[in-house]
Parts: C-alpha cells; sequence; structure tokens
C-alpha cells in the first residue's frame, strides 16, 4: 500500500456530508461565483452555471471517492465498458435529479432572483457521439449508477464533439462543436494515471537461452493518454460512478533535437501530429473507410485502457495475474475498440510475459462484444498495410490468432475451403484486410445484438458461420433508455402527474408503471394527463417558432421524426406523404381532416450527398407548403436544425406521433423510438428492430403498424418495380409529378434529380415506394384516431404504461446476468 499512486489515508468517508438545504447552496454558490471564478450576479450566464456546477460537485465528491474506494476493494469484480461515443449531453440536471437537490437549489437560486431551469441551459452539450450507439453508452452509464454495479466506461475526450448544423438556404453546413471552449466543471484531470501509447515503428525478435522468443517493439512514436475522469451519480443512492475519458498529448511538449537543429516547425508539428488523435469525433455513423487517424484512435483508446486496467490491477494484486479473467471485464461497444482483443494478447505475453495460451485463456474470458448494425457498409475493415505501419506488433497477433483459429474451423470442417475464406479474419483480395467484427467474435465470449429480431437476424445471417461453430456465444440484450432523463428530467409535469397516481417508485423500477393502467379509463386523470401533453406541446411549438419560424398550434396532432438522417431510416417515405397530404390540401380533398405538424430533425454524414440532399428537399418542401395561405394551419413542415440530446429533452414530451419507419431489417434496435413511447407518443412503425418489441408490450390497438416485413423486404427486392407502383397508384402519381416537376425547386433546377433517380431505381436498397400505400393508409388511420380525443389519450397513456421494458435499468440487470456476473 505504498507509492504515489496510493490514496492517501485520510479517512474521507468519516467527512460529514454537505448540508444541502437552500441557504447553504446559496453560500456556497455565492463564493464560487465571487471568490473562485471572480465573477457576480449580473455577468454572463454561463458563469452562473459554472458556480452552480461547482457547488454541486463538492456533493459529489465525497461519494465519487467513496465508491473508487469500495471497488478498489481486493476481489472485487468489474467491468469495463469501452466506446468511442459517450452522447451524454448536459449533466447539471441529471446531477440535481439523481442527488436530489433540485428543489433546493431552485430556491436558492431564487435567492438570487435567478431562474434555475434558465442557468441549466448554459451548459453545452457534451456531444462526444452520432447517435444511437453513444447515447445507449450514456444510458447505460446512468442505469450502472442507479444499480451500484461496478462499471467503469473509458472513452475519448474528443476537442471537439458532434459538429454544430447550420441550416443555410435549406442545406446542411457543418460548424465546429468547441464545446471544451469555455471550463468544463464535469471532468477532472487525472495526469498522475497518464499512459504511454505507442505507434509505428517496428518488431524485433529475439530467442532467449530458453527457447522462448521474445517480441520487442521499437523506435515507435509514443504518445500520451491522459485521463480525465467525468462523475456518473445513481440515482439517490450515494453512488458516483467514473467515465474515464482519455485525451491525447505529446510526449515531449517539443521534441528537442528538432528543436537545436533549428527546426522549430517541425518540432511543433510532431506535437500537434500526437494531439490529433483526441482532437475530433468522425461525424460517421455508417461508413468511415481506412481513414488513418481513426484507426489511431481506437488504439489509442483500446491501449490507454488496458494499461489503465492492468496498473489498477498490479497496485491491489501484485503480478499475479491468475484471478485476472475472475475480476475483470470488457464490454466492446461494436467494432470500433475491438482492437482491444490483440492489445490485451500483446500486454500479457509481451509485457507479463505470458505464455500465448493462457493469454488466450484469459482474454477469450474476459471481452464480450456488442453488434449495432446490419448494414453491410458499416461493418469495420482496415488495411493490413496500414496495420503493418501504424500497429505492426498488434498485426502479427491478429496473424497468429487467425492461424490458430482457422485450423480450428478446418479441424471441425475438413477440406471445407470456401469456410476459411469466409470466416478468415483476414479478407484476401487486392488489397487485404483486418475483419474487425470476425476479430471480436472469435476474441469474444459473448457477442450480442439489440433488439430480438436484429439478434436473429445476426445468427441467421451475418454471423452464420461463426454461429454453427459457437452457438453458445450469442446472445439478445434489447436496448433501453434511462427513465431518470428520458422521463423525470426531461418531462417534469408528467412525472409529478404520474407519481401522484402511483407514487415514485417508477423511476428506478419502471416495471411499475404498469400501474397507470388503471387509469387510462378515468376522465379527470385523461383530462389531467391531456393537459400535461398540451403544455409540452406549447414548449415544443415555442422552440420550432424560435428555431424554424414556423408556427406549430398546439390542436394539432405533433408528428416527429428525430434521428440521424439515412436512406434506412427512410425521413424521403415521410416527405412524400408530407407532399401528398399537401396535394389533398389543394386539390380540396379535405373531408375529415386532421390538422398536422410534421417535424424532422436529424445531422446527415458530412459525406454523405444523398442524405444532405434529402435535408435540402425537406426544407424546400417546408417552405412552400408553410406559405401557402390555402394549406393555413391544416399542414406545417419544420426541419429543426442541430438535433441533438438537449432538443431531445423538449421534443419527445411534446411529441404525439413517433415516426419508426426503417426498411425492416435494417434498423438494429432504435431508442428514440422507446423515449417517445415513454412520454406517451403513439408509434408509426414498420416491423423492425426494436419496434417489435414496443407493438408487443403495447398491444396492436396502441400501435400503427405498416409496411413489409425482413423476410418480405428481401422477397420483395428480385422483382421490384417502382415504376409499376407508381402507375397502380394515382396518388403516388401526383407526389411524383410533384416532385419531379420541379414544383419544389422552381429556382433551382435539377437538385432533386439524384432523390428521385433513387426512388425510381429497381435497385432502391430501402424499398421506399413499395411500403408507400401502406404508410398513407396507416397515416390515414392515425389522423381518423386522433379525432377521437379521448381514445387517443388512453393510446397515450397504455404507451407509456407499458414502456416498463424499455428501461436500460431492465438492459443492465441482464447484461450483468448474463454476460458481467458483477456482485451489487
Ligand atoms: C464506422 C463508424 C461508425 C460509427 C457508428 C459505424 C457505425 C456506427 C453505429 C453502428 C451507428 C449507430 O449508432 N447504430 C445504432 O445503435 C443503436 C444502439 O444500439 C441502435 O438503436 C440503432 O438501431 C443503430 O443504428
Amino acid at each position: 500500500m505504498t507509492g504515489k499512486n496510493k490514496p492517501c489515508s485520510v479517512n474521507i468517508s468519516e467527512m460529514k456530508k454537505l448540508p444541502t438545504d437552500s441557504q447553504s447552496l446559496a453560500k456556497d454558490f455565492e463564493r464560487y461565483l465571487t471568490r473562485h471564478l471572480g465573477r457576480f450576479v449580473g455577468c454572463v450566464p454561463f458563469y452562473l452555471y459554472e458556480a452552480l456546477s461547482l457547488t454541486l460537485r463538492d456533493h459529489i465528491m465525497t461519494d465519487w471517492r467513496n465508491t473508487w474506494k469500495y471497488y478498489d476493494q481486493k476481489g472485487t469484480r468489474k467491468a469495463y465498458y469501452m466506446s468511442l461515443e459517450f452522447l451524454i449531453g448536459r449533466s447539471l440536471g441529471n446531477h440535481l435529479i439523481n442527488l436530489d437537490i433540485k428543489n433546493e437549489s431552485k430556491e436558492a437560486m431564487n435567492k438570487f432572483a435567478l431562474d434555475l431551469e434558465e442557468i441549466i441551459t448554459e451548459e453545452h452539450d457534451a456531444g462526444l457521439g452520432n447517435g444511437g450507439l453513444g447515447r445507449l453508452a450514456a444510458c447505460f452509464m446512468d442505469s450502472c449508477a442507479t444499480l451500484n454495479l461496478p462499471v467503469i466506461g473509458y472513452g475519448i475526450r474528443y476537442e471537439y464533439g458532434m459538429f454544430r448544423q447550420v441550416i443555410n438556404d435549406g442545406y446542411q453546413v457543418e460548424e465546429p462543436d468547441h464545446w471544451l471552449r469555455d471550463d468544463n466543471p464535469w471532468e477532472l484531470e487525472r495526469p498522475e494515471y497518464t499512459q504511454v501509447i505507442k505507434f509505428g515503428g517496428h518488431v524485433d525478435t529475439m530467442t532467449e537461452i530458453n527457447g522462448k522468443t521474445i517480441y520487442l517493439w521499437r523506435d515507435t512514436d509514443d504518445v500520451l493518454a491522459i485521463p480525465y475522469d467525468v462523475p456518473i451519480s445513481g440515482y439517490k443512492n450515494n453512488t458516483v460512478n467514473t467515465l474515464r475519458l482519455w485525451s491525447a498529448s505529446a510526449t515531449n511538449v517539443f521534441s528537442l533535437a528538432d528543436f537545436n537543429a533549428g527546426s522549430y516547425s517541425d518540432a511543433v508539428e510532431s506535437k500537434n501530429d500526437a494531439e490529433h488523435i483526441s482532437m475530433v469525433l468522425y461525424p460517421n455513423d455508417a461508413s468511415e473507410n481506412g481513414k488513418e487517424l481513426r484507426l489511431k484512435q481506437q488504439y489509442f483508446l483500446a491501449s490507454a485502457s488496458l494499461q489503465d486496467v492492468m496498473r489498477m490491477w498490479t497496485l491491489n494484486e501484485g503480478d499475479d495475474l491468475c484471478q485476472f479473467a475472475a475480476l475483470n471485464v470488457f464490454q466492446m461497444n461494436d467494432t470500433h475498440p475491438t482492437i482491444a482483443v490483440a492489445e490485451l494478447m500483446r500486454l500479457l505475453i509481451d509485457e507479463k510475459n505470458m505464455t500465448w495460451d493462457d493469454a488466450w485463456w484469459i482474454t477469450t474470458r474476459t471481452m464480450a462484444y456488442t453488434n449495432h448494425t446490419l448494414l453491410p457498409e458499416a461493418l469495420e475493415k482496415w488495411p493490413v498495410s496500414l496495420f503493418e505501419k501504424l500497429l505492426p506488433r498488434l498485426l502479427q497477433i491478429i496473424y497468429e490468432i487467425n492461424a490458430r483459429f482457422l485450423k480450428e474451423v478446418s479441424s471441425k470442417w475438413p477440406g471445407d475451403t470456401n469456410r476459411l475464406v469466409r470466416m478468415s479474419i483476414i479478407e484476401e483480395g487486392d488489397t487485404k484486410n483486418v475483419r474487425m467484427a470476425y476479430l471480436a467474435i472469435v476474441g469474444s465470449f459473448s457477442v450480442n445484438g439489440v433488439a430480438a429480431l436484429h439478434s436473429q437476424l445476426l445468427v441467421d445471417g451475418l454471423f452464420k458461420d461463426f454461429y454453427e461453430l459457437w452457438p453458445e456465444k450469442f446472445n439478445n440484450k434489447t436496448n433501453g433508455v434511462t427513465p431518470r432523463r428520458w422521463i423525470v428530467h426531461s418531462n417534469p409535469l408528467m412525472t409529478q402527474l404520474i407519481s401522484e397516481k402511483i407514487g415514485d417508485q417508477w423511476i428506478h423500477q419502471l416495471e411499475d408503471i404498469e400501474k397507470l393502467k388503471s387509469y387510462a379509463s378515468d376522465a379527470d386523470f385523461i383530462k389531467r394527463w391531456r393537459n400535461v401533453k398540451t403544455e409540452n406541446k406549447t414548449r415544443l411549438a415555442d422552440l420550432v417558432k424560435e428555431l424554424c419560424n414556423v408556427d406549430f398550434d398546439v390542436s394539432s396532432i405533433f408528428d416527429v421524426q428525430v434521428k440521424r438522417i439515412h436512406e434506412y431510416k427512410r425521413q424521403l417515405l415521410n416527405v412524400l406523404h408530407v407532399i401528398h397530404l399537401y396535394n389533398r390540401v389543394k386539390n380540396n380533398d379535405t373531408q375529415d381532416w386532421t390538422n398536422r405538424c410534421v417535424l424532422i430533425g436529424g445531422k446527415a454524414a458530412p459525406g454523405y450527398r444523398i442524405a444532405k440532399r434529402i435535408i435540402k428537399l425537406i426544407n424546400n418542401v417546408a417552405d412552400v407548403i408553410n406559405n401557402d395561405p390555402q394549406v393555413g394551419d391544416k399542414l406545417k413542415l419544420a426541419f429543426i436544425p442541430n438535433y441533438g440530446v438537449s432538443k431531445m429533452e423538449i421534443i419527445c414530451p411534446g411529441t404525439d406521433l413517433s415516426e419508426q419507419i426503417s426498411t425492416a431489417g435494417k434498423e438494429a434496435s432504435g431508442t428514440g423510438n422507446m423515449k417517445f413511447m415513454m412520454n406517451g407518443a403513439v408509434t408509426i412503425g414498420t416491423y423492425d428492430g426494436a419496434n417489435i418489441e414496443i407493438l408487443d408490450a403495447v398491444g396492436k390497438e396502441n400501435f400503427f403498424l405498416f409496411g413489409l416485413k425482413a423476410e418480405e423486404v428481401e422477397a420483395r427486392r428480385r422483382h421490384y418495380q417502382p415504376d409499376k407502383i407508381i402507375e397502380h397508384d394515382d396518388d403516388l402519381k401526383q407526389v411524383m409529378h410533384l416532385l419531379s416537376c420541379g414544383h419544389f425547386n422552381s429556382f433551382e433546377s435539377g437538385i432533386f434529380d439524384e432523390i428521385i433517380e433513387s426512388l425510381l431505381s429497381p435497385d432502391d436498397p430501402w424499398l421506399t415506394l413499395a411500403d408507400f400505400r401502406a404508410y398513407v393508409d396507416a397515416q390515414q388511420a392515425v389522423a381518423l384516431a386522433y379525432q377521437d380525443q379521448v381514445a387517443w389519450d388512453k393510446m397515450s397513456i397504455m404507451n407509456t404504461a407499458c414502456s416498463g421494458f424499455f428501461s436500460t435499468d431492465r438492459t443492465m440487470q441482464e447484461y450483468n446476468r448474463d454476460i458481467w456476473k458483477l456482485n451489487t
């Protein structure tokens, strides 16, 4: 228990908890503001946010320290969630709820005539993720802390998070998100735990006297990984877990040799190269083709995190690694961190002198892999040549893993060379590639998908060969979302109403929310439910007015699709329906009309041309519709710029209809669908991802299902003729005519040609037109259903009441029961 890295011996757990009455909070706040930050109450509001966060942080610190100490005890099994993305959003509001001092803080702020809610919105979103996968990681962290699970998150502290989306003349423009420009009170730099990461160089082999070969990875360009810890508080349980984010730094501030040789700029350049590694999050949510810097980020994360775990291990357990697999488990969030499989082998063999077999035994008992996508273009492959240059020792290890693995395959299927080619971790061809998903499967004891259908499609298709070899590895873990952020924080009015009726256990035991079912026919409750919805719709309408300058009338149905813009998610199908409704108004075909406000939002990958053009189309169609006096309140369309976590907190409580309309078999799970459901929106959706489980939970009378099923999509592909579909559908014919005659681009000739072509192509992978009729009919059923307000409200209540399964508390309990097996 000696050494500079050991915590000091003052027993801070005996320190008294700080008082949380509003008087004390106000005093601390004022001290931080004036004495620490040197500001006063009339200052730029960001400092008010900072002072309040620092005040709150004092309360978190004791619990944080105690939680570490508890996990640090000998023999505590821990899980590490490794992810290139953690889409946390804002933290202050969330901590206020979890620490149960929101009311006191509100009072404290009132003493200075300050509004707590306004202060909360001063925080910059931590946008360290693209979409579903990154937000899932953040929800997982929240639930693990709430369940007292010893789970540490490992990620990258990107200097620039997800780009800010600005809409210029209808087009997406990307602006950098320098979220760390002002102070970030939610991180604690820990330079004492810095790790060294190697790149480049070459490998020398040496034979020791005893005949053993040792590998020396030499002449490397080293980069430092400096950890920044972010506290993750559990819900009212005094647990504070840690998210450790790595920041890259040059080993020496300047290369002295370059500097002395008079080359000042070369010296600075090498510093820049190193620091580029954690500079920016890659903004692609599907394919990232062979970018060297991206592979560097992946190895940087994997190596820093594994070395950190080894450091902690040695500190507590010394050099004996025989219990390592019993006490550690790594969950890899998609293939992004799977170089960890080879890196753990390297650390065990090269640094800990283990034999291959012992190292492999440990690796394959500690690694677990989650797959998040079936799209072939999203399956990561890295050129062998790049590995050779950047990570030569890792490539050797991957080759060895592959050779031993292929031996196992050929002993099970002798002579089946096709199978060997199919399953090899190394893809042969003009350029050889490392298939990261295969490396992950071979190196892991558990492989899971993120919704029932998705997990089934994995073993039937993409990973069939591997399933035949190791069926016991494969399992499903249906995603979830945390009810603390996605109900309590974002929908306080609904939270209050629910708790008044069924108590507040549901907040950390969401199955309890089922008790709401008995109020679904209670006239008084329905009325209050409706009032809450209307308040939330007003809040959303205000946001839409502010950001889009479009008037949403709260008596209309609010129809919302927010998510990344991608062809498979079919925002285009949504637009086609809007154009169809517009056309009906123009043709005076408005009998039994339901006024509708359609909101679409999401970012397109900067290099994804068609996705960016879809955004332009939405904006052009919106311009025409919103400015046509004949349309008026019957129909509105708005594109909300810069969609992200904080926007969703306002959007989902104010939504009536949730659009989940991906081509069946393509959306692995979806998690926005769950947020909407919890907030009492009804889903219109395809039989895809977790929609299927939502439908199961809520019943088909409370869900608008439409479209081809996954296997029907595959069958249909072979004889898909969009022109024939148009020919037989007058509504669609008119929609396609409006699109192609330039009605929405009168002075911008040809800009939508590529979109139209994609819809008309018999090879359209997303079969958009195949589902048009079913979608329009389902939307008509929605419109009619909305006219019976009470019946709609019942559906809305039932959706919330049936959402208990979709809490990440449940998801985490399943990961723990089946994969991590941690003691709680
Ligand atoms: C290569 C770069 C890259 C980056 C991100 C490739 C792929 C991704 C992710 C797979 C994208 C993603 O967010 N996937 C989503 O994960 C969610 C959480 O499991 C699911 O709910 C979504 O269906 C899935 O699209």
